[in-house]
This record gives structure tokens, sequence and C-alpha cells, in this order.
């Protein structure tokens, strides 16, 4: 029976009647995650959360009607984990965009019924000789998740080499709204950012951000909590963060998402990504021995007249 064997995963990590591992689809294994306050499913590929649902809400998370669920592709939706570098490597374009270990397969270290009734996942992934050849450090990295009515997210970095590294990183959140014209994201105002369809120019955001082309913005140094209004489903999705100083909002719009195969037609209204990242001048520096977290937590409330 192999590490990842379902049936073994069960016997060791499986919670009656909350948590249960099987095969997914493209025949990943998932973890399914159902408790009195919300449910969830995570791949083990890429420690990716592929689905989250609060009890009484529609899913929280996008993910692609044309999703690829292969080895080594990343899955289109959900939270993909990128490390240890956010999009294209610095120096090596030939390096896979947004690092290595949304590819890689993941190892269940721990899961937990806790004491409120929600249900607590651990996923870790450490250095191999194939990551040594991207990325020529030692590390171990783990995404603790827990499902409530909330979704919290840590993704805890420790370098376990006997130097110092710099990494990046994201929890590259696709939020599942009503339709992009109904949304808009109140946290961002006055923030510098980084804007890709603009050529990289730096800009400061006027206001909400609303998205009605191409949006591809890092917004620097900050560690603004986001709120997406989502006026057609009649809810907020907040999305607090800590361990992050850069926040990434990203819609393909219309030609971009035509071009990627694993992107549905018109799906790009369905969804926006707000990021919880560090990359650019807010990439991490970890001493030997030292650690970092990196933290999402995601929550939904109605958007009632009376909400400020
Ligand atoms: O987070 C925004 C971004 O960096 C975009 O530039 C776009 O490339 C997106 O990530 C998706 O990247 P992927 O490699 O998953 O297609």
């Amino acid at each position: 029976m192999t590490t990842n064997e379902p049936a073994r995963l069960n016997h060791k990590y499986g919670i009656r009647d909350q948590l249960v591992f099987s095969e997914g689809p493209g025949g990943l294994i998932i973890a399914e995650i159902k408790n009195p306050h919300g449910e969830a499913t995570v791949a083990l590929h890429g420690g990716h959360i592929l689905a989250f649902r609060p009890r009484d809400h529609a899913p929280v998370l996008w993910l692609s009607s044309k999703s690829q669920f292969k080895t080594g592709k990343a899955i289109r939706g959900g939270i993909p984990v990128c490390w240890p570098w956010f999009a294209n490597h610095p120096t090596d374009t030939d390096k896979p965009a947004h690092g290595f270990v949304r590819t890689a397969v993941w190892s269940v270290s721990e899961s937990e019924k806790l004491a409120d009734g929600s249900s607590y996942l651990k996923l870790s992934i450490s250095d191999s000789e194939e990551t040594l050849k991207l990325w020529p450090h030692r590390f171990r990295l783990e995404i603790n998740i827990t499902v409530s009515d909330v979704l919290s997210v840590k993704l805890v970095t420790t370098n376990t080499d006997n130097e110092p590294f710099i990494c990046g990183g994201a929890l590259h959140s696709y939020f599942n709204i009503s339709s992009i014209e109904n949304i808009m994201n109140k946290c961002l105002e006055g923030c510098t950012y980084i804007d890709k369809f603009y050529k990289g120019r730096r800009k400061k955001q006027a206001g909400s951000v609303t998205i009605r082309r191409e949006t591809d913005r890092i917004y620097l140094d900050t560690k603004a909590d986001c709120i997406i209004e989502d006026n057609g489903l009649q809810r907020r999705i907040g999305i607090s963060k800590n361990g992050s100083r850069t926040t990434v909002v990203w819609n393909p719009w219309i030609d971009k998402s035509a071009k990627m195969k694993d992107f549905g037609d018109g799906e790009y209204k369905r969804m926006v990504c707000v990021e919880t990242t560090n990359a650019d001048t807010d990439v991490i520096s970890l001493a030997p021995g030292h650690t970092h977290t990196l933290e999402s937590h995601v929550r939904v409330e109605p958007l009632t007249g009376n909400n400020e």
C-alpha cells in the first residue's frame, strides 16, 4: 500500500462522518471534509484546496469546468499554493511559473476534529532531488487548513538548510462571484500597485477596485483585509490575512481566458482572484531554522442594506 493510498490514509487520518480520503477527479487523491459549519475538498496534488462552502451559502471558491487534474499540471481554481516564488522566477523564466509545489504531491501530516466541531487537516512537502535542481535550498512547507464557517489557511515555511534563503509565494485564491460586473473590492484604496496589464507601471488605487477589463495588479506593502462585495449573490466575502504584505487582484477577462484551455468559455465572469501574497519588494528572507507563516482567513456574510 503506497503512502497516499486512500485506504491507508483513512485508517490513519480519516475522521468518521467528517473527513474521508478517496480518488477524485483525474485519479488525484482528495480529502472531503464535511462538518456542521461547512465543507471543503482538498487535493494532495499541490496541497490544493479545491472547494469551500460554509453551511447555508453558495460555494465560495471558483473552480474551472475545464481544470486539468493531472500529475505535473496546476489546477485552475480553488487555492493554488504558489511557492517559493510568485509568477515568473525572478531570473530564470524556464522555471515553472508560481514555483513548483502546486504541481507536486504533498503528504498528509495531521488531521483532527476540533472541540467546536470544525475540521483540521495538515499537509506537508519538503525538499527533494527534483526541488533542489529548481531551487537550491532545503525546506519544509506545511499547509494547515481549518474548515468551519470560516476557511483558515496557514502556509508555514521552515528553512531546514544551514544558509538563509529568500522566498515569495501566494495563496492564489479564486473566488466564486455572481458576475464580474456585480462586484467591488473595498480594501485597497490608496495602495500602490504594479499594473501588469499596463507594462508593469506603478499606480495608486483610487476608490474601490471594479473590474471592466483584463486586470492583473500586484498591490504592494499592504496588510489590508479585503472585502469582495457581490450584489448578485447579496453577500460579502471577507479575506483577512497575516504574514502577507502583497495582495494580487486578477481577472483574465475575455481574450486571455479564451487562450487558456483550462478556462471555460465565459467563465471569467464568474471569478475573481484576490491573492494573499508576498512578491516583488515584499519577499521574505528566512534564516536557518526559522519559520514564516502566510495566513488567509475567508468568511462570508450577507450583504444587507445596513452594511456601511
Ligand atoms: O496572480 C495573477 C497571475 O500572476 C497572472 O499574471 C496569471 O498568470 C495568473 O497568475 C495565473 O497564472 P497560471 O500560471 O496559474 O496560469
